[in-house]
């Protein structure tokens, strides 16, 4: 199949999926077409099966905000009849799921039809999406899309409690491939980070404030009071300079390491030994996955699908919202001594087996199968 990819191509869960499962199909033959502003940080395999068109706003300046879903649509229509493209697949409502809808109106007038495949991916329901000035079109788009699919069962609750949704959505959770996680990084170099007795804890995030930043640093304050440890933090976002005031505030600061957005996710996860994740909200939590992935343990909250990635108790543990006490008892629970960390890194790994991308990739094609035959 010929297949279109519509996403954000920054740092951030849904762009990163959307990117996987490019690489993926095109590893099945597929060929791959990602339209986007920006090559996708995590695509360096262009290549004859995996090309990337960017989409140019001019700028003009008697607009105060310029058209980024007229360009799109524009750009969609141009590919998708250049190289006669099966199936639209947008990752991310706003405004993918619109411009989409936009680009397969205007082929129709052509006699062009193509399915649009929408993924729901968190925020652009439970956050952005949910705002009133949005809400109508985001509605429309997702009605008007051929399949909808989120990626939790929470977040299609999210999105039916939320939205006048008509459609049937899918669930097709994240997925990670588990295999090339075995193989890589026999030596980890932790010694770069820390000292032997030093546990390391890792936060992973945008660091916006549904992240809980606050709540990463007094977790991590608590566990260190008893447990040496290091604190890594990697991402950039609105909440990093509270945390490092935080940090200085809490006589922490030599501590917690701020290493800004990476390209070496894995390389950090590797040596790491607990991943904290308190977020307000989470449609599913990729970036426990990832870490779960890399036999990392994690301590979460129990909202939105985090409870159908971390087993409470298996991978790491979960806790109400804002509950930083119980984090604080559970992190040392699991790195008080080496039989317990290497029991929980055991449980994390195997429950991240369950999202293995060859369980999950070929959800997305039996969808676009269903979606061509349908037209
Ligand atoms: O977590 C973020 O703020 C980034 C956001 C995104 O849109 O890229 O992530 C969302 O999509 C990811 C991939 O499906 C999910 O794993 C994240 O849980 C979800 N974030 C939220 O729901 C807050």
């Amino acid at each position: 199949m010929k297949i279109a990819i519509v996403c954000y191509p920054t740092f951030g869960g849904s762009g990163v999926v959307a990117t996987e499962l490019g690489i993926e199909l095109s590893k099945k033959g597929h060929e791959i077409h990602f339209i986007t502003y920006k090559q996708p940080v995590r695509l360096d395999l262009l290549g004859t099966t995996i090309r990337f068109h960017e989409v140019v706003v001019p700028d003009y300046p008697l607009f105060t905000y310029q058209p980024y879903e007229l360009a799109l649509s524009s750009k969609l229509v141009d590919t998708i009849r250049k190289y006669q493209i099966d199936i639209l697949h947008v990752h991310y409502a706003i405004p993918h799921a619109y411009a989409g809808y936009m680009a397969k109106k205007m082929l129709e007038e052509e006699g062009i039809f193509i399915p649009m495949v929408t993924t729901l991916h968190g925020t652009d329901i439970t956050l952005v999406g949910n705002h009133p000035y949005y809400k109508p079109a985001v509605t429309f788009s997702i009605n008007k899309s051929d399949i909808v699919t989120s990626v939790s069962e929470s977040l299609k609750i999210d999105t039916l409690r939320l939205f006048n949704v008509n459609k049937d959505i899918k669930v097709v959770p994240n997925f990670i491939d588990t295999e090339k996680f075995e193989a890589q990084y026999k030596d980890c170099q932790r010694e770069l980070m820390a000292l032997p007795e030093e546990r390391i804890i890792t936060h992973i995030s945008n660091l916006r404030p549904v992240k809980r930043i606050p709540d990463v640093i007094a977790i991590f304050h608590g566990i260190q009071k008893e447990i040496p440890a290091k604190l890594i933090i990697v991402g950039e976002g609105p909440e990093q300079i509270a945390a490092m005031d935080q940090c200085k505030e809490l006589g922490i600061k030599d501590r917690v390491i701020f290493l800004g957005n990476s390209n070496e996710i894995d390389k950090i996860l590797c040596f790491s030994d607990l991943f904290l994740l308190p977020s307000e909200r989470e449609s599913f939590g990729l970036a426990a996955l990832e870490a779960m992935v890399n036999g990392v343990p994690v301590i979460s909250t129990n909202a939105g699908g985090l409870s159908e990635v971390n087993v409470d108790g298996v991978s790491g543990y979960l806790s109400n919202v804002g509950d930083v006490a119980t984090m604080i008892a559970d992190g040392i629970k699991i790195l008080r001594d080496d039989a317990t960390l290497n029991e929980f890194k055991k449980g994390a790994r195997s429950e991240a087996k369950k999202f293995d991308t060859h369980a999950i990739v070929p959800k997305y094609e039996e969808l676009y199968e269903s979606a061509l035959a349908a037209i």
